[in-house]
């Protein structure tokens, strides 16, 4: 029987566990990524395991997020990411070079490896033949460490592209489509692999933004094979050494297949407040638009940056409307100003800014009041904006350009003749924004540079006898980690003090959260299905961690928040029947008997106790050999500290 893309790259990494569908395997990691707003936290726990020096072929730490410098404090953090990245090996892209995703595509990946990165959208790998997963920063840490990466052996869906796209249709068009069809939980615990004659068709900036978008599936990760054209492209960026060609077996069996034919899709937008609420412009209908902006992990390659300027070139943005663009990278940046695409979106009246992700995290950009905001980004949660009442649609380049221009939402297929805009046959390389690590002999000379802003790791405790204590929360389905730990420019600097930040925690859904919750002392939280989709955040459970919330019980969970809240030592429970949601409310008492000897016990399932109701409610709390001994311990710090002091 032949293999998948996917099994074939897990199977060369394989470390630990047994090829078996649902069962944990552990994989070796040959490079990972970190960005500013999770990497503060994941080199202070890498400090704390004590690896001396990274033991992956390449690290590289990003700066990315936190660019807007309002105060002392993200200024500070990039300074320590950039001096623990000297003194331990890791390679650091400073602030100005551009988006970790966009960056490590053009720069560092390299087909067939295996990636985790404490971001989401690490996936965005996968367009060059990558296994590349988004993680706690905490398992990032134990990565570099040497440590294995666990994840769930997948379900892999053979995403079958057959056709070729219209014109000015766009592969942000294609990943909406998949989002469409199976929505934001219908890829968990699956991995996207494209396969088919379409797959010709995309380039890798194509690929990669299906890749990345992919995340808002809650998949794994999702991967392309790696053809001709990916050689192409890193022969452009000058690393042709690096590139092998990897695609499944003709006889790969696949645990599900979605066909999509690319000559059928039309320009999309998601609609306000989830990727996967997909309409065409038909359906929504004439819609003003009051802002468009332009760039972000998903959509700010060279060639997307093209085709806007071939857009704008001679015209000018409508007066009700602002455009903000930022270019992914530096390089991208750099090869616009110098032919003069750049002076061509100046010309039109873009407000261009930094490569980072600036808007789409938040960091400056938030729309009016109310505003309609088109974005070639990939969430479009509530709040995430920093405008609480902001309507932002998810669109292609192509769609965000054309209505900044009319001021209402414009199908580009109304723009006449398509460009050809090709990837280029080179593209400018300079990488001296990039700072090479310490020779290992040099590095005891290198100080840590700490920021008064800096905190330690909350305070955890191995897993208590029996939990007793009241739900100081209850929410509904499809709660995200912006409900949980929101972003934007004001929490955002907060990031490296968990104590700070923990008084935003759920301030979305319920200002008085964080105080409640203090004040209670320890407590559960109980939610509905998908809980904790998006960000991989692990201030979503080191917050929760630090307002004492011993368990989350929930209908189901998003792949990495729960793997960050085992890491955290909070319990992740399921309800055996979805129904028994109703018999649990804010305010009750509750009590798990013996849960420290039940999971010593390896059971699964237990019973919470509502003592205010009488209910007896069962509960599902899978943990496995490793996973168990991590709760027990009291997350992964202490569990790897354990390991290595045996
Ligand atoms: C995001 O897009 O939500 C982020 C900001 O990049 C996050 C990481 C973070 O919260 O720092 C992600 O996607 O993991
Ligand atoms: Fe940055 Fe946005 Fe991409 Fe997250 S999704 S890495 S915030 S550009």
């Amino acid at each position: 029987m032949g293999l998948t893309l996917t099994e074939k790259i897990l199977k060369a990494h394989l470390v630990d566990g047994e090829f078996v569908k649902g069962s944990e395997i552990g994989i070796r990691i040959d490079q990972t990524l970190t960005q500013d707003a999770t990497g503060t936290m994941a080199y202070l726990e890498y400090e704390a395991m004590g690896v001396p020096r990274v033991k992956t072929e390449k690290s590289v730490a990003y700066i990315d997020h936190n660019t807007l410098q309002s105060g002392f404090e993200n200024a500070d953090d990039h300074r320590f990411i950039g001096s623990v990245a000297k003194k331990h090996g890791i390679y650091f892209s400073r602030p100005g070079n551009g988006i970790c995703h966009q960056v490590h595509l053009e720069r560092f990946g390299i087909p067939g490896k295996t990636l985790i990165g404490s971001d989401s959208h690490t996936p965005t790998g996968g367009g060059i033949g990558m296994i590349a997963i988004g993680a706690g920063g905490l398992d990032v840490a134990v990565a570099m460490g040497g440590g294995a990466y666990y994840i769930t052996y997948p379900q892999i869906v053979k995403v079958n592209l057959t056709g070729k796209l219209n014109d000015w249709v766009s592969a942000k068009d294609v990943i909406l489509e998949v989002l469409r069809r199976i929505s934001v939980k219908g890829g968990v615990g699956k991995v996207m692999e494209y396969c088919g004659e379409g797959v010709k068709t995309l380039s890798v900036p194509e690929r990669a933004t299906i890749t990345n978008m992919g995340a808002e599936l809650g998949a794994t990760t999702s991967i392309f094979p790696s053809d001709e054209i990916t050689q192409a492209f890193l022969k452009a960026q000058d690393r042709g050494d690096v590139w092998t060609e990897l695609k499944a077996d003709d006889d790969a069996v696949y645990d599900e297949v979605i066909d999509i034919d690319l000559g059928s899709l039309v320009p999309q937008a998601a609609c306000p407040h989830s990727p996967d609420n997909v309409k065409n412009m038909e359906e929504i209908g004439k819609l003003k638009v009051d802002q468009v902006c332009i760039g972000s992990c998903t959509n700010s390659s060279y060639v997307d940056m093209m085709k806007v300027a071939y857009i704008l070139k001679g015209k000018t943005v409508d007066p009700s409307v602002s455009l903000a663009i930022a270019p992914g990278s530096k390089q991208v940046l750099n090869m616009l100003a110098s032919n003069g695409a750049l002076a061509t979106m100046i010309d039109a009246g873009a407000r261009i800014l930094e490569s980072a992700c600036g808007p789409c995290i938040g960091m400056g950009q938030a729309p009016n009041s109310g505003g309609v905001s088109l974005r070639t980004f990939n969430r479009n949660f509530l709040g995430r904006s920093g405008t609480k009442d902001g309507q932002i649609y998810l669109v292609s380049p192509e769609t965000a350009a054309a209505s900044a221009l009319t001021g209402y939402l414009t199908d580009p297929r109304t723009l006449g003749e398509m460009p050809k805009i090709q990837v280029p046959e080179q593209f400018k390389i300079n990488d001296n924004m990039v700072v090479a690590p310490a020779a290992p002999e040099d590095m005891d000379s290198v100080e840590v540079l700490r920021g008064p802003n800096i905190k330690p790791y909350p305070e955890t405790a191995p897993l208590v006898e029996n939990i007793e204590c009241q739900v100081s929360l209850k929410v509904g389905d499809n709660i995200t980690t912006d409900h949980i730990m929101p972003a934007g420019a004001k929490i955002l600097p907060l990031r490296s003090n968990i104590p700070a930040i923990s008084q935003h925690c759920f301030t979305v859904c319920d200002e008085d959260f964080p105080r409640r919750a203090k004040n209670m002392g320890r407590s559960i939280i109980v939610g509905g299905s998908n809980y904790g989709q998006g960000s991989s955040r692990e201030h979503a459970a080191l917050a929760p961690l630090y307002l004492g919330i011993k368990a989350v019980l929930v209908k189901s969970f998003a792949r990495i928040h729960r793997a960050n809240l085992i890491n955290a030592g909070i319990l992740p429970l399921t309800f055996v029947n979805e129904a028994d949601y109703d018999k649990i409310n804010q305010g009750d008492e509750i009590a798990i008997e013996n849960v420290r000897g039940d999971i010593q016990a390896c059971k699964t399932q237990l019973t919470v106790k509502n003592k205010t109701t009488g209910a007896e409610i069962p509960v599902l709390c899978e943990l496995t050999g490793r996973t168990k001994d991590i709760i027990l311990a009291g997350g992964l710090l202490d569990y790897t500290r354990e390991q290595l002091s045996k």
